[in-house]
């Protein structure tokens, strides 16, 4: 324990302010240093120490014009967290909350989901404190530019590929993937989430929401349980959301909310096909607020809150970190919810986690559960490099695969003394082994 808190201590006062950053590395710490002391190789090598300092960060400026000829200025970041078993992989976020907390915890948590994957990818993570909400396509598209203007310098798709991730989707990716082609003239495979038509792999836009129920479908099984029939709540109405939605229809269970920055919708009927495609209209061509979908199909929208307090089987935070506290998970859970997964990155914090754990629930972290999105991402590479491009069903269909595994790895490492399960021991051991034997096999890198 009290190395713990020493390597913790280590860490807040080199990253001072970085409270996501220090969230996130502490729920690695916790289980890393008593893993650690059994692999003294590991120990020795200061693995560690060394994985939680970014290779590099890019810091840069973004200006741009709005419609009105006003001049913006925003702030670009790249975060190239680890190289060692691939180059930096992983997406862009454009929020006006983006920070270098925000960043280095996305990056660190990349590096252990990658690994996870067994694909060759790295851990990076990107993005701009600029807010698409409420801007024109024109405004988004010299945004990227200006922002593709300076990170290509930075990138390759041999060195470091973004993709999206919140306010950055298949728009975004056009956009960048467009100004990175004309700086390089050169057609390469350097973003992926790209669109069809120009490199993209079919079912990356499905990729992390599928993936979630693949891996739920898993994680049910352990309990002789599955998807059909149960009652689940989700969070957020963007791309996690909107896949994880669709599978579970598809799977024949109950979805009966959804929300956004605004609130959440409560359709206690459940939301079905013709539902899931007003939803897909709204959020992904007219992008409105979810309480509309309350307006069309009248329904009850709770405004300012998130969707914890209605009852259910299975609860699926997607929509951003931090959004389900512990008096979330204790309600969850005396409302007879049995199993978490993460589609979002790090949306529970560490009390309610502790809660999900000490209560028996299934409980999943998000390196584990929304791999399948960089997954794909890494099938897209493939892709690229072969100048091919492969089935839905077989993309898919390695997707079901590298989610089998991924459950595997966790229960390989995560069973603790007392003969419990913890995903989250299992999804930072798995993780951590293979990036640590690159690390150590390439000398003190
Ligand atoms: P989108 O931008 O498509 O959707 C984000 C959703 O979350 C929106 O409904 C948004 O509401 C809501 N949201 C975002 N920030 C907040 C906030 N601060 N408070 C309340 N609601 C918020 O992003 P994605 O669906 O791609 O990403 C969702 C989560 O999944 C993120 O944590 C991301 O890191 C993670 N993830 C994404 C992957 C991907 O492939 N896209 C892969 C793996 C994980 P509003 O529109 O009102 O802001
Ligand atoms: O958090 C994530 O894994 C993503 N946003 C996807 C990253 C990617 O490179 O596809």
């Amino acid at each position: 324990m009290d190395s713990i808190q020493a390597f913790m201590s280590r860490v807040i006062s080199r990253n001072p302010g970085e409270n996501e950053f220090h969230q996130a590395v502490h729920e690695v710490a916790e289980t890393i240093i008593p893993f650690a002391e059994t692999r003294p190789v590991y120990k020795k090598a200061k693995i560690l120490e060394r994985i939680v300092e970014p290779e590099r960060v890019i810091i840069f400026r973004v200006p741009w014009m709005t419609d009105q000829g006003e001049i913006e200025v925003n702030r670009g970041y790249r975060v190239q967290m680890n190289s060692a078993i691939g180059p930096y992989k992983g997406g862009l976020r454009f929020h006006p909350s983006v920070n270098m907390s925000t960043l280095k915890f996305l990056a660190f948590e990349q590096i252990f989901k990658n690994s996870l994957t067994q694909l060759p990818m790295g851990g990076g993570k990107g993005g701009a404190d600029f807010d698409p909400k409420g801007k024109s396509d024109r405004e988004v598209m010299m945004f990227c530019q200006s922002f593709m203007t300076e990170l290509f310098r930075h990138i390759s798709s041999d060195n470091d590929i973004p993709a999206g991730d919140i306010g950055v989707g298949a728009r975004e990716i056009g956009y960048l993937f467009g100004q990175y082609k004309r700086l390089k003239n050169e057609f390469t495979g350097v973003l992926t989430g790209k669109g069809a038509s120009y490199g993209g792999s079919l079912i990356r836009p499905e990729a992390t929401g599928y993936g979630v129920v693949y891996f739920v479908e898993q994680m049910l099984k352990l309990r002789k349980s599955s998807i059909k029939g149960k009652t689940i709540v989700i969070s957020g109405s963007g791309n996690v959301a909107q896949y994880t939605l669709e599978k579970c229809l598809e799977l024949g269970a109950k979805v009966v909310t959804l929300s956004d920055s605004g609130g959440y919708i409560y359709d206690e009927k459940g939301i079905d096909a013709e539902k899931f495609a007003y939803i897909m209209h709204l959020k992904n061509e007219s992008r409105g607020r979810i309480k509309s979908y309350a307006d069309k199909f009248g329904c009850t929208y709770v405004e300012g809150k998130r969707p914890w307090e209605v009852p259910c089987d299975i609860a699926l935070p997607n929509a951003t970190q931090n959004e389900l506290n512990e008096e979330d998970a204790k309600l969850l859970i005396k409302n007879g919810c049995m199993c978490v997964a993460e589609g979002a990155n790090m949306p529970c914090t560490p009390e309610a986690i502790a809660v999900f754990e000490n209560n028996d629930i299934l409980y999943s972290p998000g390196k584990a559960a929304n791999a399948g999105g960089v997954a794909v991402s890494g099938l897209e590479m493939s892709q690229n490099s072969l100048r091919l491009s492969w089935s839905r069903e077989e993309v898919d269909h390695k997707l079901q695969e590298i989610m089998f595994n991924i459950h595997a790895t966790c229960t390989k490492y995560g069973y603790k003394p007392d003969g419990r399960l913890s995903y989250v021991q299992g999804a930072n051991i798995g993780g951590f082994v293979r990036v640590a034997d690159a690390m150590l096999a390439q000398g003190i890198v």
